[in-house]
């Protein structure tokens, strides 16, 4: 039986984790291109991130992001044979003093998904380690996650080592997470700030597409 993609698709926009999961087994079986299962996955995260209302879009970016982290498991072996070229090194982490970590996954996911090769630094991640991250994987953006309050100032303190060890203008910084605005951007020293992922996917693409 010929399935077409656009079921994974749709089947991820009903968030229906078993069918997708199916699906997807299937595509892989036939010998699918890896990247056009990938495209179908994302065209399904694009609609739900399109979602207007708040409590439906927190729960489904969640749901939806855990079902894409299966999908990615099952497609990264055929992924990492393909030929396909990624668009660029990010690297990403909730810094020094905040272990939340859903955001920030979610981020990472869409950004997989977009073709972006992501190094995930983790939770409570220190200025030292963004550095030695930097120095080691040579991204073009770095990402930082905060939800606290009490997370602005490590996020400067990051930028600020960053500058110490001359690596700021090898990178764009982009901040996320509830807390995170205009002034607090401006107070960082980032490039840029979202608290909701789909905008940041489209700044990051922006930067890469001109780098
Ligand atoms: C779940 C949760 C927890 C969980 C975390 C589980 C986990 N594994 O992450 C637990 C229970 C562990 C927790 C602990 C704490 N929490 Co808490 N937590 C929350 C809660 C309810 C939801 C956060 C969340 O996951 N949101 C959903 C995600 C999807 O949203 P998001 O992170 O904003 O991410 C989106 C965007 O911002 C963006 N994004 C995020 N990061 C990045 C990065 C990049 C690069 C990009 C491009 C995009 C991007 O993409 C995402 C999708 O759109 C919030 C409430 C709230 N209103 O935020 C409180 C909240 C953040 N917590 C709070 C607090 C106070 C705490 C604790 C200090 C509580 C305590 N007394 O122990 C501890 C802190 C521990 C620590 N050191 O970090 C406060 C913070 C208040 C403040 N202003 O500082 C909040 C706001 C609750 C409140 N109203 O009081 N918490």
């Amino acid at each position: 039986m010929k399935l077409s993609l656009k079921e994974i698709s749709e089947a991820l926009i009903k968030l229906e984790e078993e069918k997708v999961l199916q699906l997807v087994k299937e595509k892989i079986d036939a010998n699918e291109d890896p990247i056009k299962i990938l495209e179908a996955c994302r065209k399904g995260m694009a609609e739900i991130g399109k979602g207007n209302d708040d409590e439906i879009f927190l729960t489904d970016l969640i749901m939806v992001g855990e079902i894409f982290n299966e999908t990615l498991e099952l497609l990264m072996p055929k992924l990492m044979s393909s030929t396909s070229k990624s668009l660029g090194k990010i690297i990403i982490g909730t810094v020094e003093g905040d272990i939340h970590n859903i955001g920030k996954d979610i981020a990472i996911k869409f950004l997989k998904a977009e073709g972006f090769e992501v190094i995930d630094l983790g939770v409570n991640v220190s200025s030292q380690k963004f550095v030695d991250a930097i120095k080691e994987h040579n991204p073009l953006v770095v990402g930082m996650s905060g939800l606290l309050t009490l997370s602005i100032k490590p996020m400067k303190k990051s930028v600020e080592a960053i500058i110490a060890a001359n690596l700021r203008d090898k990178i764009k910084i982009i901040i996320g997470g509830e807390r995170t605005d205009e002034e607090v951007c401006k107070y960082v020293g980032a490039d840029a700030w979202v608290n909701e992922v789909i905008e940041g996917i489209k700044i990051i693409k922006k930067w890469t597409e001109n780098a």
